[in-house]
């Protein structure tokens, strides 16, 4: 008889809880309640065809970019499942300027601060194009009791005490990593559950593809330009040429290089001289996860997780993916 060995996200936390012999569950709590926003968050995404939630809502948010309606759905919806969980005690989120701490009585001593980009992606949700969530989740370094202070999302990513993503793609899904291993959950909507689909995800050590928006190429340093003409070369004993495979959603892309192997590359840029993507709420979180899959992250000549970021918003280049890729990058950066 077939047997359905189902393990659901919360069976997951829960087992795993036990790898933390001095936890007592505000750790799983949090998990659990960004699993929750997670599926209201699905669920409107699934939906934004059919609700008047599609298009801009008329704002422009702190990054000069149009808030889409969702976006702003999704940055509330995931504040409120975070300040409900009552372990976390603030959070620091791409809509918002600055740090939102929650002094709230059942919140304020929360141990843990998360740094999430609630919709990241979100200009493709208008034309049916996978979107994402991405966060990051840090103990606080005040005392209880009081507010948490803003150096505590500036953090280096190696301090990171879990790092994920949700894909809301072709199927919901969530990955994440406690420094233990990468784990991927897909949602049955049947059962308003996610369940482990992927479990102990390892990122091929080489790969054939790259994700790069080549519009920008007259723009891009001679070393990243160099870089991608090697990409194009025939070799047949390196694999080359390499397939190009660009979604423009970072976490579609990511997830895609993560399962069949590829490099994603965003250099600095005339337009983005410091690059496009945000080390605290980006970078660092997908870079926890590439490593902890066997992979690598880098700003083209340091280690991502390594670099102590100067603001909430700071942006930085960005190559992620297979080790072998990622050095390959950092070889004709160095070379330029
Ligand atoms: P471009 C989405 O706006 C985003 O922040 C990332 O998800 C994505 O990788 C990148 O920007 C795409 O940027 O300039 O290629 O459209």
């Amino acid at each position: 008889m077939k047997s359905y060995n189902i393990t659901t996200l919360d069976d997951f936390i829960i087992k795993r809880q036990k790898d933390y012999p001095t936890a007592k569950g505000e750790f799983s709590r949090i998990l659990h309640h960004i699993g929750t926003a997670a599926k209201m968050v699905s669920n409107k995404i699934n939906r934004a065809g059919l609700a008047d939630i599609l298009g801009a809502a008329g704002e422009i948010n702190i990054q000069g970019e149009s808030q889409q309606k969702l976006d702003i759905y999704a940055d509330e919806v995931f504040i409120g499942s975070l300040l409900s969980s009552g372990e976390c005690c603030g959070v620091a989120t791409e809509e918002n300027q600055n740090i939102i701490s929650f002094t709230h009585e059942f919140a304020i001593d929360g141990k843990y601060i998360v740094c999430i980009d609630p919709l990241d992606g979100s200009s493709n949700i208008d034309v049916n194009v996978s979107v994402g969530t991405i966060f990051s989740i840090y103990h606080r370094i005040s005392p209880k009791g009081k507010e948490p202070v803003s150096k505590a999302f500036l953090q280096s990513g190696t301090e990171q005490v879990a790092a994920g993503y949700i894909i809301y793609g072709s199927s919901t899904m969530m990955v994440y990593t406690t420094g233990k291993g990468v784990n991927g959950f897909t949602l049955d909507p049947s059962l308003g559950e996610f369940c482990l689909s992927h479990p102990e995800l390892v990122m091929p050590d080489d790969g054939t593809i790259y994700s790069i928006n080549e519009g920008n190429y007259i723009k891009f340093p001679e070393g990243v330009k160099r870089y991608i003409k090697y990409c194009q070369e025939r070799d047949v004993s390196t694999n080359r040429p390499y397939n190009s495979r660009y979604i423009g959603s970072l976490v579609s892309d990511f997830h895609r290089n993560l399962l069949k192997g590829g490099i994603f590359l965003y250099p600095e840029s005339e337009t983005y001289p410091e690059g496009k993507l945000r080390l605290v709420y980006e970078c660092n979180p997908i870079a926890f996860i590439a490593e902890q899959a066997g992979g690598k992250a880098s700003d083209g000549t340091r280690r991502i997780m390594e670099i102590e970021p100067e603001s909430l918003h700071q942006r930085i280049p960005y190559y992620v993916g297979p080790v072998k890729m990622v050095e390959k990058i950092e070889e004709f950066i160095r070379n330029k």
